[in-house]
């Protein structure tokens, strides 16, 4: 199936026809960046400001197809911001694709971690085998530029890396995402070209393909386990199943912690929801909980969601301006949740 763009009028309509659903009101939200267009905004604080890594969407002509060729990317800028609301700085190219020595295309969702001095940038990109691998970058300021390291993480593959690091300093890389993504292509725990969008029909009832989360060794450039699977598993404690596009994992993950729990999020992709679910471990299994934000305007949806100055925010984006898929603008709300941690939903 090719991720063909849903329009504004179809999104709206969406939100409207959901009264009374207990789904938020819609609100027009302007971008964050507006010279270039940017996505998969991973945001984070450091040294008490805001700063962004996001995707930097650009027109490559490559034609649409179902592996997402037209996102062709070829470098990463970072921003930063004081407040909320305020003054968006460009740090501009912090890392370009000629400076990554095993990467052939495709810069896709960068997110970045801090430790002992040091800021690392991770990011997926289609190794010179057309094998998405997950690398490493390192900067003295969050701001860049950011020094590729020789090689991807070793035993790394797939999209979409997300650096957590939890209250006890542990840094952990959740990771992955199908179709063009890649993953389903490592279901037998070798890559498998013939495996090209999802494990298909016969797979429904199986249990869905899961992310990957894998502990941080201390040296932050390498895994210090072999990836274990993000299992989330419905209200009955069974695994959510492959057919259940509107629940399971595609694409996107990201997590947080709130009040001692754990808050795995992620992209439905084909069904366009960002969903949560919960744990009381970081590597889970998670408890599917509902919808973070219904569809935007656009195929994809990629988040982050971080507290700053006493607030939660989500970032997320959408194809409003462009009414194009692969080129995207980056967008910040304030995320409501209950004193027991539930997310409100939104209606972008
Ligand atoms: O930006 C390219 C890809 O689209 C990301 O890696 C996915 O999460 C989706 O947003």
């Amino acid at each position: 199936m090719i991720r063909t763009f849903l329009p504004a009028g179809l999104a709206v309509l969406l939100a409207l026809a959901s009264p009374g659903t207990g789904y938020g009101q819609e609100t027009k939200v302007k971008p964050l960046i507006g010279d270039l267009f940017t996505a998969d905004p991973s945001a984070h604080v450091f040294n008490n400001k805001i700063y962004i890594y996001p995707s930097h969407d650009i027109e490559a002509n490559v034609p649409q197809d179902d592996e997402g060729g037209h996102f062709n990317m070829r470098d990463y800028h970072v921003y930063s911001m004081d407040n909320i609301g305020g003054k968006v700085t460009d740090h501009g190219v912090v890392l370009d694709l000629k400076d990554i020595p095993w990467a052939g295309r495709q810069l896709w969702a960068p997110d970045a971690a801090f430790k002992n001095g040091t800021y690392y940038l991770y990011f997926p990109a289609k190794d010179k085998e057309d094998v998405f691998r997950i690398g490493v970058a390192t900067s003295k300021s969050p701001a860049g530029p950011f020094k590729a390291e020789p090689k991807p993480i070793p035993g790394s593959y797939s999209i979409d890396p997300a650096a957590f690091t939890d209250t006890d300093g542990q840094t952990y890389m959740y990771f992955g995402g199908i179709w063009g993504g890649q993953l389903q292509r490592w279901h037998s725990g070798k890559y498998d070209k013939a495996l090209s969008t999802d494990l298909g029909k016969g797979h429904d009832k199986e249990p869905a393909l899961s992310a990957k989360v894998a502990k941080m060794s201390d040296d932050m450039r390498t895994f210090a386990e072999a990836p274990r699977d993000v299992q989330i598993l419905d209200e009955h404690g069974k695994p959510l199943l492959g057919g259940d596009h509107d629940r399971r994992f595609f694409e996107g993950a990201w997590m947080h912690k709130f009040n001692g729990k754990y808050y795995f999020s992620y992209s439905t992709g084909d069904t366009h929801l960002l969903c949560y679910a919960e744990s009381a471990s970081p590597y889970g299994p998670f408890t599917y909980k509902g919808v973070i934000m219904k569809p935007v305007t656009g195929w994809t949806t990629h988040h982050s969601i971080v507290e700053f100055k006493g607030k939660w925010y989500i970032f997320y984006h959408d194809s409003e301006i462009s009414g194009k898929t692969h080129l995207r603008n980056v967008k910040v709300r304030e995320l409501v949740r209950g004193a027991d941690g539930a997310i409100a939903p939104i209606v972008p």
